[in-house]
């Protein structure tokens, strides 16, 4: 079988630009106000869950890992945009964007990270480990590309069943190296199941950065081996990453297969808590950071298009922050679970210790 031609999305150069008559349409304008707005407001409250969740883990309130997601907010939330009811998602450790982008509650995720009852898992699972079969939310996964292999199970499934559904599998540039990927990619293709392999550039994989890891850094391109399509895609950019999104998903929805979509990104942050981050510069940071935030580019494109006025987003930033603050408070005043949970969601029956303490000895 010949394999499909990899398609990679580059920018019109200016001779293109020159000979297209017609004045370019205003970038954003083919999108409602509704539209841009729930892309802010949704982009901000991951920036402000996760900031908020720094400050407990810094007061001692959220023991364990914490790998925060700010910066990569525009990946999830331009590919939430491309999903339909239904679809599932699976991801790694740097799971609190993923979780609130599908529509988790801020409150269940946040007394999670601090281990409390009111939490998704009970409080026993802390922040790598939650699920949301509701919200067809897969986890939370701390092996590296462990859950690569989990997102072609699930899109498996929905083949099987004929529904439709298709399968946002995320994983990093790091995990992009991991074997089980693909001999995924292998079986994904073969049987033409309906995942989207979503690769999360962020250019560093703890602190090593893809150039020191990798010779071939078009991490999308490696598909091309097993026919599986794919592209590149600006992940500050939230109206790109939805476009490119919405490619990916009538592919698979079509019935042609798996797709991959690598989408440049940059976390602001440490790798985790304890990262000192010093495999990098301050400089490099604050460049990403002034030039090509992704909310900034919303919040722009929001006021210059008039869509909305300066208090309007004021407006929004207090509702968030609300939403936030109400989530820290019941994460706070959440019960830590009893001492019986320590048998209960765990795969033997009965185990000697319960045994033990059944019977009193
Ligand atoms: C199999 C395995 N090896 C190593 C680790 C330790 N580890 C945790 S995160 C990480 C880096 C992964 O980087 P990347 O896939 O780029 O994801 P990012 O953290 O940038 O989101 C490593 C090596 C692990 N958790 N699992
Ligand atoms: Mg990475």
């Amino acid at each position: 079988m010949a394999a499909r031609k990899t398609t990679a999305k580059t920018a019109e150069g200016p001779a293109a630009k020159a000979a297209d008559s017609k004045p370019a349409p205003k970038r954003g304008s083919n999108l409602s106000r509704d539209e841009l707005l729930k892309f802010y407001r949704d982009m901000l409250l991951i920036r402000r869950f996760e900031e908020k969740a720094g400050q407990l883990y810094g007061m001692g309130l959220i023991g364990g890992f914490c790998h925060l997601y700010i910066g990569q907010e525009a990946v999830v939330v331009g590919l939430e945009a491309a999903a339909e009811e239904g679809d599932k998602r699976v991801t790694s450790y740097r799971d609190h964007g993923h979780m609130l982008a599908c529509g988790m509650e801020a409150r269940g995720v946040m007394a999670e990270l601090t281990g409390r009852e009111g939490g998704y898992s009970k409080g026993k699972g802390g922040s790598m480990h939650m699920f949301s079969r509701e919200r067809h939310f897969y986890g939370g996964h701390g092996i590296v590309g462990a859950q690569v292999p989990i997102g072609a199970g699930l899109a498996f499934a929905d083949k099987y069943l004929g529904n439709g559904r298709v399968t946002f599998t995320y994983f990093g540039d790091g995990a992009a190296n991991q074997g089980q990927v693909y001999e995924t990619y292998n079986m994904a293709e073969l049987w033409e199941l309906p995942v989207i392999f979503v690769i999360e550039n962020n250019q560093y994989a703890m602190g090593t950065s893809v150039k020191r890891s990798t010779k071939s850094v078009t991490l999308y391109g490696r598909g091309e081996a097993f026919g599986i399509p794919g592209e590149q895609v600006d992940g500050m950019d939230v109206l790109a990453v939805k476009e490119a999104g919405e490619r990916a998903v009538a592919h698979c929805r079509a019935g042609k297969g798996p797709y991959i979509l690598e989408v440049m990104t940059y976390r602001y942050r440490g790798h985790s808590m304890s990262d000192p981050a010093k495999y990098r510069s301050r400089e490099e940071v604050q460049k990403m950071r002034d030039e090509r935030d992704a909310i900034e580019q919303v919040r722009e494109l929001l006021l210059s298009g008039k869509h909305a006025t300066e208090d309007d987003l004021k407006a929004i930033d207090k509702e968030i922050k609300d939403i936030v603050n109400d989530s820290a408070e019941f994460a706070k005043e959440s019960p830590e679970p009893a001492l019986e949970e320590l048998w209960t969601d765990i795969y033997a029956d009965d185990v000697p210790q319960k045994q033990a303490q059944d019977q009193n000895v």
